[in-house]
C-alpha cells in the first residue's frame, strides 16, 4: 500500500515514523513537506518539497492514503474527494479547528485535545476517527499544554493506524461547526495595549496563552526607545 505523509513538523513526523516501524506494517511510505519547510531540517527523513496544489493529480494516481501530520498546506477539494486523506490535528474537533489550538483554548477557556479524522474540503473538518481530551490547569502555558496535546496525538496515531490502513474503523460526524482560529487571529494577539484595562485573570490567561518556550510572542512597545519588549509568564503551582 502506497502511503504519503505530508508534514511541516519534523519531530511529529519522526515520532509517527517510529510508531510505524514498531508496528512493522506492510506499507510503502513517501514523505513530503511544503515550501514553508526546508527538507534539510528533516535530517534523516528522505522528504521531498512539493506544492500540493500543483501536484495533486499525480498524488491521486500514486497513493492509497495520504496523511497530514501537521502539514501547512491546504489539501485541494479534488484530492480529498478522490483519495482517503487523514489529518492528525492538535485540537479537539470541532472546538478548536485551525491554528495553534491550545493558545485559543487558554485564552477563551475552551476544552482542547487531539483529533484524527478523515479530511474533507474544509479546514480540520470531516468524519472523526478518534479524539482525545487533554486536561488543562490554570498554570498551563501554551508550551505545557501543547506538549500534552502532542502526546495525545501520538497515542491516537498509535491506536488507530492499523484500522486506518485496513479501513476497519468507524467514524462519527459532528453537526456543529465549532470554532476556527487562523494565523492572523494569533498574530492579532501579540501586541499588548498597555492602556487596556482587564482583570488579573484575563491578563494571566492572555500571557500564558502566548508563553511558549523561546518563542517571542506577546510584546509591548517601549515608549522611549520604540523597541518591542517581549513578555513571558512563569507559573508554578505549589507541591500537592
Ligand atoms: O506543527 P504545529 O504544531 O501546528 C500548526 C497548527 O497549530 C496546526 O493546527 C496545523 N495543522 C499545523 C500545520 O501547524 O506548529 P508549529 O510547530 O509551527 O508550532 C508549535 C507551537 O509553537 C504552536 O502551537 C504555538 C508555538 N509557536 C510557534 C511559533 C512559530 C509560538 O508560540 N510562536 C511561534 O511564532
Amino acid at each position: 500500500m502506497n502511503i504519503a505523509f505530508f508534514s511541516d513538523n519534523y519531530s511529529m513526523l519522526q515520532s509517527c515514523i517510529r510508531i510505524l516501524e514498531q508496528k512493522n506494517l506492510k506499507i510503502k511510505p513517501t514523505y513530503f513537506c511544503s515550501r514553508f519547510s526546508n527538507p534539510i531540517d528533516f535530517v534523516d527523513i528522505p522528504i521531498k518539497q512539493i506544492d500540493i496544489k500543483l501536484e495533486y493529480q499525480n498524488l491521486i494516481k500514486e497513493f492509497d492514503i495520504i496523511f497530514s501530520i501537521h502539514s501547512k498546506q491546504i489539501f485541494p477539494k479534488e484530492l480529498v474527494e478522490q483519495v482517503r486523506c487523514i489529518n492528525l490535528h492538535p485540537g479537539y474537533n470541532p472546538i478548536n479547528r485551525g491554528w495553534y489550538p491550545q493558545v485559543f483554548s487558554i485564552l477563551y477557556g475552551l476544552e482542547t485535545g487531539a483529533t484524527i479524522h478523515e479530511m474533507d474540503a474544509e479546514l480540520d473538518h470531516g468524519p472523526i476517527i478518534a479524539r482525545k481530551k487533554v486536561t488543562q490547569y490554570s498554570w498551563d502555558t501554551s508550551l505545557t499544554l501543547y506538549s500534552k496535546i502532542v502526546e495525545a496525538e501520538l497515542e491516537l496515531f498509535e491506536e488507530t493506524i492499523e484500522s486506518i490502513i485496513n479501513k476497519t474503523y468507524s467514524t462519527i460526524t459532528i453537526q456543529e461547526e465549532g470554532n476556527i482560529f487562523l494565523k492572523k487571529d494569533f498574530n492579532s494577539l501579540l501586541e499588548i495595549d498597555m492602556q487596556e484595562i482587564a482583570t488579573f485573570e484575563v491578563v494571566i490567561n492572555k500571557l500564558r496563552s502566548l508563553t511558549h518556550g523561546k518563542f517571542k510572542n506577546a510584546y509591548f512597545v517601549d515608549k522611549e526607545t520604540n523597541r518591542k519588549v517581549f513578555v513571558n509568564i512563569a507559573l508554578e503551582p505549589e507541591y500537592e
